[in-house]
């Protein structure tokens, strides 16, 4: 049976190489005998204060950078979610089914919030919000990156919950998928944290439209250690062992037999090919983005897509109304 998948990514600029070994590049493989959904959760991005034209422009890089690695809008329906207002109204409901201490140990929550009184309270209830991305559309799959098993966790708690008082197919309760290899891929620059869109130094990432000059340079000065030995072992040799999870992801090739391929070079040798292997993984895509990203077929796409996620939220809406017994039942 056909599984249906479901994942968002937020608008936020600066999508980088962690974001699309750990979950575009996934979101492509899955087309591949599923019925796949695929979002950009501007509703997820203004958690935190965002400009709003620069919020526009971001949604549109996110959605041609989907098309770009390869997700196919003709087999998979992509869409912004603030055009679907089932988001919205489902995340009312199971939020009225979370518990606030659960909410309060979503260590998402804890790093962006550090105590701070004045933390927006959508910051709160960011992952009731992605819970109901994912049960509006009954996923079976949702491919994301290890930092989001948290919230996959409590989505899937919600779900069995409401399913144990209103009815056992209320909701599918979904499943996360996550990639060994590349599913998180470090910052360049301090390899002890995750590479991330918000960090403030751009040579502690490679976002995909980087060109080559930008790509080598941060690959060039990404952190190692002293003892010049080609290891994987993330906890005494982080930045290495991240290099070495990058190169694998890239190439397909085993760490073991990258680190028999270097023995003895030296991390200046290692350094200068990973950089190539990026570079040219990178090149097509910043190619097809360009491309599309400002004609009229991405905002045809978004418009369609649209469309076909409403019928399926529509639908779900529909059932949740029922079960929990809101409206007439005649609208
Ligand atoms: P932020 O910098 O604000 O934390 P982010 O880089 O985590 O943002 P998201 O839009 O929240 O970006 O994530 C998009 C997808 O990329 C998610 O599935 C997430 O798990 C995955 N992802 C994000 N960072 C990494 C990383 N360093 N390694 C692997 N996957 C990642
Ligand atoms: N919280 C996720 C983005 C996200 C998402 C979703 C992922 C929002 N809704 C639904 C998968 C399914 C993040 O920060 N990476």
């Amino acid at each position: 049976m056909t599984k249906r998948v479901f994942s968002g990514v937020q608008p936020t600029g600066n999508i980088h190489i962690g974001n699309y070994l750990g979950a575009l590049a996934q979101f492509v493989q899955l087309q591949d005998g599923n019925e796949c959904i695929y979002c950009i959760v501007d509703m997820h991005a203004i958690t935190l204060p965002k400009n709003p034209g620069e919020l526009r422009g971001n949604i549109l890089d996110v959605a041609a950078l989907y098309l770009a690695v390869g997700v196919d809008p003709a087999r998979s329906v992509v869409f912004v979610q603030s055009e679907v207002p089932g988001h919205a109204e489902l995340a009312w409901v199971l939020m009225c089914n979370a518990y606030t201490g659960e909410l309060s140990r979503m260590t998402q929550f804890k790093d962006k919030s550090r105590g701070n009184e004045s933390a927006p309270a959508g910051l709160f209830v960011y992952p009731i919000l992605m819970a109901a991305d994912i049960l509006l559309y009954d996923a079976d799959i949702v491919p994301v990156g290890n930092d989001q098993k948290q919230h996959i966790e409590l989505t899937r708690d919600i779900a069995v919950r409401v399913n144990n008082k209103y009815g056992p197919d209320t909701f599918v309760v979904p499943e996360g998928r996550f990639l060994k290899e590349g599913a998180r891929i470090m910052s360049l620059d301090d390899p002890t944290s995750k590479m991330s869109k918000s960090a403030e130094s751009p040579l502690s990432r490679i976002s995909l439209l980087d060109d080559a000059s930008v790509i080598k340079k941060a690959i060039m000065r990404a952190t190692t250690d002293s003892d010049g030995e080609i290891r994987f072992d993330p906890d005494r040799k982080p930045g290495v062992s991240n290099l070495l999870t990058i190169h694998s992801a890239f190439t397909g090739t085993p760490i073991a037999r990258t680190e028999r391929a270097y023995s003895g070079r030296g991390y200046g040798a290692f350094k200068k090919d990973l950089a190539e292997i990026v570079e040219t993984s990178l090149a097509p895509i910043r190619g097809t983005y360009e491309e599309i990203r400002y004609s009229e077929e991405l905002i045809r796409v978004l418009k369609d897509g649209a469309e076909r996620a409403n019928a399926i939220a529509e639908r779900t809406m529909k059932r949740v109304k029922d079960r929990f017994g809101l409206g007439t039942g005649r609208a």
